[in-house]
C-alpha cells in the first residue's frame, strides 16, 4: 500500500486541481473515502456531488457535512476546473457506475482506488489500487491518512467509520485485523460513536419492508433464497439483504433475487465460506469470489431467474 501512496502523493503534487468522484447512488463508504481523501489533500480539491436521490443515512451524513467547509462541484460547474486536473475515482472501477462518465474524456490523468471485485469494463487509469480483499475504500483511505499523518474533522472521521461499518455489514463481511485497526484509528481521529449511530439509524418503514422480504425467503439445502417483488432495487440493496440472511441459523449461503433495471434481474450471492457461491453465479453468467458473487440476467421475470438458480443449485457440484 505504501508504494501506491508514494505514487499517489507524487500525482497530487504534479497537478493543480484535484477532483474526487465516486459512483452513482453513493453510499457511506464512497462519501467517507471521498471526504477523508479530500482532507488529506492540501491543495485545490473538489468532491463531485451526486444528483441522485440519497438514502436516509446519506441525507443525514450530508446534513452533518454542511457544517464543514468542503468544496463540492457538480456537472453544472466542473468544466472550469478540468485543466491540469487529476481525477481520483473512489469506490468503483467499472465505467458504467461512475457518477459522471463524460469526465473520462475530459480529464486524462486518472487514479482509481477501489475494493470491488475486478470487472472487465475497467476505467483506464494512470494509476490504480484495486484490492477486492479489503473491507472498504475507506479502509484504504484511512491508511492514507495514517501515512500522511493527516488529522481530520471528527465529523469526517465519523462518516468514515460509518462507511466501514456499512461495507462490512457491522464487521461481519471481509473484516480483517487491518479493518479493525482502521476503525480504531478513526476513533483516535475523533470519530463519534453516538453520531455514527444517528447516521446509521434505519427508517422504520424500510426495516419492516425488509423483514417482510426476509419472511418470504426459503431454504434449499443449507442455502437461503430471497426473491424480491417487482420494484427496481439498487444492486447494493440486494447485497446487503444477502449478507443479512447469513445471520440466520443453518444458513451457509444466501441469494437475493431482484430487479436492478427494467429489463435486468440481479442475483447477489453471499457465503460464510463453506459454499462457493461464485460457482453458481458464473454458471449463470456472472462472477465474483467464493464468499461474494453476483450475476445479472436480461429478463424482467423474477420467477424465471429464481428457477434457473434453483436448477443450478441442483446441478453444480461443490
Ligand atoms: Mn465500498
Amino acid at each position: 500500500m505504501t508504494e501506491f501512496f508514494k505514487k499517489l502523493d507524487k500525482e497530487i503534487k504534479n497537478h493543480q486541481n484535484i477532483i474526487i468522484m465516486g459512483h452513482k447512488n453513493p453510499d457511506l463508504d464512497c462519501i467517507g473515502a471521498s471526504l477523508g481523501l479530500y482532507q488529506a489533500i492540501k491543495k485545490e480539491c473538489y468532491i463531485f456531488k451526486t444528483t441522485d436521490k440519497l438514502n436516509t443515512s446519506m441525507k443525514k451524513a450530508f446534513q452533518e457535512i454542511k457544517k464543514q467547509t468542503i468544496n463540492f462541484i457538480d456537472k453544472t460547474n466542473y468544466k472550469q476546473k478540468i485543466n491540469n486536473t487529476l481525477l481520483i475515482i473512489v469506490d468503483l472501477h467499472k465505467q458504467q457506475l461512475l457518477e459522471h462518465q463524460p469526465i473520462l474524456k475530459e480529464i486524462k490523468d486518472i487514479i482509481v482506488i477501489d475494493h470491488h471485485i475486478t470487472n472487465t469494463e475497467k476505467i483506464k487509469a494512470k494509476l490504480e489500487y484495486i484490492r477486492p480483499k479489503l473491507s472498504s475504500t475507506t479502509e484504504i483511505i484511512t491508511n492514507y491518512l495514517k501515512y500522511t499523518k493527516t488529522t481530520i474533522d471528527p465529523v469526517v472521521a465519523t462518516i468514515m467509520l460509518a462507511g466501514i461499518e456499512i461495507d462490512t455489514n457491522g464487521y461481519n463481511m471481509k473484516t480483517t485485523t487491518s479493518t479493525h485497526q482502521a476503525a480504531a484509528y478513526l476513533m483516535h481521529l475523533g470519530a463519534d460513536n453516538i453520531l455514527k449511530q444517528k447516521i446509521l439509524k434505519e427508517n422504520k418503514e424500510e426495516y419492516i419492508k425488509r423483514t417482510k422480504q426476509i419472511e418470504k425467503s426459503y431454504m434449499i439445502k443449507n442455502m437461503m433464497i430471497c426473491p424480491l417483488d417487482d420494484e427496481i432495487y439498487n444492486p447494493s440493496y440486494l447485497a446487503t439483504l444477502s449478507e443479512d440472511l447469513l445471520r440466520f441459523e443453518n444458513v451457509e449461503a444466501s441469494f437475493t433475487i431482484g430487479k436492478v433495471s427494467p429489463k435486468e434481474i440481479g442475483i447477489s450471492a453471499r457465503s460464510l465460506g463453506n459454499i462457493n457461491v461464485e460457482k453458481y453465479m458464473s454458471a449463470l453468467g456472472g462472477g465474483g469470489h467464493l464468499t461474494d458473487a453476483a450475476c445479472q440476467i436480461t429478463t424482467n421475470n423474477i420467477k424465471e431467474v429464481e428457477n434457473q438458480l434453483k436448477q443450478k443449485i441442483e446441478e453444480v457440484n461443490q
